[in-house]
């Protein structure tokens, strides 16, 4: 069957949600996907990120089979032997006290809206339904109703209200603005550590510094989604180490299943999670052995096989040769580790074209926001790959 065919199926029996490139992808294996008509391709999206470890990673396949063969779904009405353990490795891997799974990222985003109201009404004392959670201009959290709420992009919110009250919005990178937002009713504060989908926002340094002091201050739950960054992506761990600091809830998903399954964490260092009471919450799925056991083996291998210092090294590789790059359309590099973006001038006609142009040379990215091409390999490139990437990034985009 060629491409033609499932797009056709796609385009007759599928809601028309996503516009994607016009590749049917059938297998994966580390860096590499091949589509339909065999052609091969290097990733530089990672779907987003999901596959930090690589595509179809055998240490996680493993662990996958061997625990489907063995249980993979209790529901939290009972307990089971991976969960415990999932639990311990994350809090001792981010300094954290207590976790809560769930599933996808925008359930942890949800997750932890109600934790920290309630942390408001229960302990610091906000008066009934008046909690407020402060956000951040251009951000993105998900696609869920309370989410898209607070979401600054038209298009998201377009058509789906009415939208939970209580989300007040403020600039990114000003910790001016937040002092000044925060009122006595003031829960939390949560934002991306760099903005993905805005189109790789890096704050200027000591902006999450200044942040943690503020929200110390005035009894403010910090909470950092790092659903993108998190995970090894910007050559550590957690993108907060980059400005030493640590959350009080950190929020990650994605490539904490490296990409078999979706598994998302709230992970607490205050008492913020101990609000929590039988009942208040949960998912039929969320800390399932199954989900349990991936996310165990694709935490491991992201230690062991050490990706993490490899996303730092290649990463800012990439940047310097991306740097050499002579071109007119290029406005903007910038990046930490494996996520970076590119920024073209508005003459470049959008960044969809090149995306395009760099699929025919067998190399997968996603624009975002029209003009900023996006690269965030799985964290186990090569240099050798960075230069054959290079060679087809400079080819398309010096005409
Ligand atoms: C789509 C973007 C990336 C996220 C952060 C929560 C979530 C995401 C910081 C929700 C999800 C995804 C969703 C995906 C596209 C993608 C994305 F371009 F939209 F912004 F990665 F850059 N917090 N991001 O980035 O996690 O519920 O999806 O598991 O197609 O919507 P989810």
């Amino acid at each position: 069957m060629n491409t033609q065919h499932y797009i056709d199926l796609e385009n007759q029996f599928g809601a028309y949600n996503y516009k994607p490139l016009n590749v049917v992808l059938t297998r994966g294996e580390g860096l590499w996907v091949w589509d339909v008509e065999g052609r091969k391709y290097l990733d530089f999206l990672s779907a987003y990120s999901a596959v930090n470890q690589g595509h179809c990673h055998p240490k996680i396949m493993q662990a996958m089979i061997e625990q489907a063969r063995k249980l993979t779904l209790t529901s939290r009405a009972f307990r089971n032997d991976q969960l415990g353990p999932l639990y311990k490795e994350l809090c001792e891997m981010t300094h954290s006290h207590k976790v809560l799974p769930m599933n996808s990222g925008a359930e942890a985003v949800e997750t932890v809206i109600k934790a920290v109201r309630k942390w408001g009404y229960k302990i610091k004392g906000v008066p009934e339904n008046q909690a407020e959670i402060i956000v951040c201009r251009n951000n993105f959290h998900g696609r869920t109703i309370a989410i898209i709420g607070f979401s600054t992009d038209e298009q998201y919110r377009d058509g789906f209200g009415p939208f939970a009250p209580g989300f007040k919005v403020i600039p990114f990178g000003d910790a001016e603005a937040l002092e000044k937002a925060i009122t006595p009713n003031t829960v939390g504060f949560m934002a991306e550590p760099i903005q993905g989908e805005a189109g790789v926002i890096i704050p200027a340094p000591g902006y999450l510094g200044k942040v943690r002091e503020i929200c110390n201050r005035q009894n403010v739950v910090l909470i950092l989604d790092e659903i993108q960054t998190g995970l090894g992506r910007t050559g550590k761990l957690l993108a907060e180490e980059h400005e030493g600091i640590e959350a009080d809830v950190t929020l990650i998903g994605k490539a904490l299943s490296g990409g078999f399954y979706p598994v998302s964490a709230v992970l607490s260092n205050t008492d913020v999670l101990g609000v929590f009471m039988p009942g208040d919450h949960g998912s039929t799925f969320g800390g399932n052995p199954l989900a349990c056991a991936v996310a165990r083996t694709a935490l491991k291998v992201l230690i062991e096989e050490k990706m993490i210092e490899n996303a730092a090294e290649t990463g800012s590789y990439f940047m310097s040769r991306l740097r050499e790059i002579k071109s007119s359309y290029i406005k903007d590099i910038r990046g930490k580790g494996l996520m970076i973006g590119v920024e073209l001038v508005p003459e470049a006609g959008g960044a969809r074209r090149f995306c395009e142009q760099l699929m025919a040379k067998g190399m997968l990215c996603k624009e975002t926001h029209d003009h900023v091409i996006r690269f965030a390999p799985p964290l186990i490139i090569t240099k050798a790959d960075i230069d054959w990437a290079t060679e087809r990034i400079q080819a398309v985009l010096t005409p």
